[in-house]
């Protein structure tokens, strides 16, 4: 169960600026860095200042907002880079090297000795400028574990607060995250963060799986951005754990900001919101089928295992449809201080029922049948 402590880091200005629709401009990213820290989140991780001198200007910018959230950057494991990072002001370093054959091969060319070898100066100068420092394996889940636990605990023995795993092209499946974090649970004392992709669909359980398995950081973008389909998305992260803890994560973070800070980013970006994203999205709390709705009126944890109040949203019940049912339709007519028998509601559902079969009717709709019902 993840009850254990876990923190945020949002890499919507690193990762997000990966994705192919993203070319933020500074005002946006100042924008977006803002929105991150009014939700709450407890990183905010920014593209490498050495990825261009715009790059090193906005990371500075970021940083002289003085956010409660703490401004880290991304940065190849090279020292001219972890310069640059030093330079622009930021309190963290995530820096990384990939593991995997493929990518040793196709990549960086080096050996897990080289690895283990060029990783020393640039986590030695980070840790000395008094960064925070996490070192991950890139493609970790094509790696070989042996490899994994050499890389990661040669970064421990350096003194690096943070061990990172990266499923650079989801491919991991959850039960391959517990095993694998578990295993590196075991290996390294110091914390432990999850970067998931979400090729396969696999993003928001791996990231659940890590910390099931002793993670204590699990990166996360608005609206999953990144490369490719992107990776774990804040939003549905931060679902999945408030419907096991309500309490405990409509504390930490404030839930009714979700929404403008997913809309920022589809304007920023010029991408919609799903109509199916998790608690946002357009349809995710809509209700139909009459079975559904007799219950939700009933009570509405019925179908719904997270209030929609507690993320500033209402739902929706949609009573003019083919599906609707009886107890829905005395609902409504209740509310507008009518009364209909038993025998009378059959009758008059059924009809609302034909009605709906050439289109669904809206709420006027539905109360000028109820109403003329009354009176005929
Ligand atoms: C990439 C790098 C990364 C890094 C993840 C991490 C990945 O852009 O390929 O820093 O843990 O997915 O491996 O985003
Ligand atoms: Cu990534």
């Amino acid at each position: 169960m993840a009850t254990q402590p876990w923190k945020l880091i949002d890499t919507t200005l690193r990762e997000g600026e990966q994705f192919s629709k993203a070319s933020f401009r500074t005002e946006d990213k100042v924008e977006i860095a803002r929105a991150l820290d009014t939700f709450g989140v407890e990183y905010v991780e920014v593209t490498s200042p050495a990825a261009s001198p715009q790059s090193q200007r906005d990371a500075a910018a970021i940083v002289k907002l003085g956010l409660g959230a703490r401004i880290i950057s991304h940065t190849r494991c090279v020292v001219d880079d972890v310069k640059a990072a030093v330079d622009s002001g930021v309190r963290g370093l995530g820096l990384l090297f990939a593991t995997s054959r493929i990518l040793r091969e196709s990549s960086h060319g080096k050996s897990i000795q080289q690895i283990i070898d060029a990783m020393g100066p640039p986590i030695e100068y980070a840790l000395r400028a008094g960064l925070e420092v996490r070192f991950s394996a890139e493609d970790t889940f094509r790696s070989e574990t042996a490899d994994l636990i050499a890389v990661y605990q040669a970064a421990e023995r350096l003194g690096v607060h943070r061990v990172g795993l990266a499923d650079t092209v989801g491919i991991a499946t959850p039960r391959q995250v517990y095993v694998l974090v578990r295993e590196v649970r075991r290996a390294v004392a110091c914390d432990i963060g999850f970067h998931g992709h979400n090729d396969t669909g696999c993003a928001i359980a791996n990231a659940f799986d890590a910390i099931g398995a002793g993670a204590t950081h699990v990166d996360v973008s608005v609206l999953g951005i990144g490369e490719r389909v992107g990776i774990t998305p804040l939003g549905g992260f931060v679902a999945r754990m408030f419907s096991l803890d309500p309490q405990g994560v409509g504390e930490r973070y404030r839930l009714g900001q979700l929404r403008e800070l997913e809309r920022l980013v589809a304007r920023v970006t010029g991408v919609e919101i799903p109509f199916n994203n998790y608690v946002t999205g357009e349809t995710a709390y809509s209700h139909k089928a009459g079975m559904h709705l007799k219950a939700m009126m009933a009570n509405p944890g019925s179908y719904e295992i997270i209030p929609p109040e507690a993320f500033g949203l209402a739902r929706k019940l949609i009573l003019g449809s083919r599906l609707t049912g009886r107890a829905a339709i005395a609902y409504r007519a209740r509310e507008m201080g009518i009364t209909f028998g038993e025998r009378e509601l059959k009758d008059i559902t059924h009809r609302i029922k034909a009605l709906a079969d050439a289109g669904e009717l809206s709420e006027e709709q539905i109360d000028k049948v109820l109403r003329e019902w009354v009176t005929a």
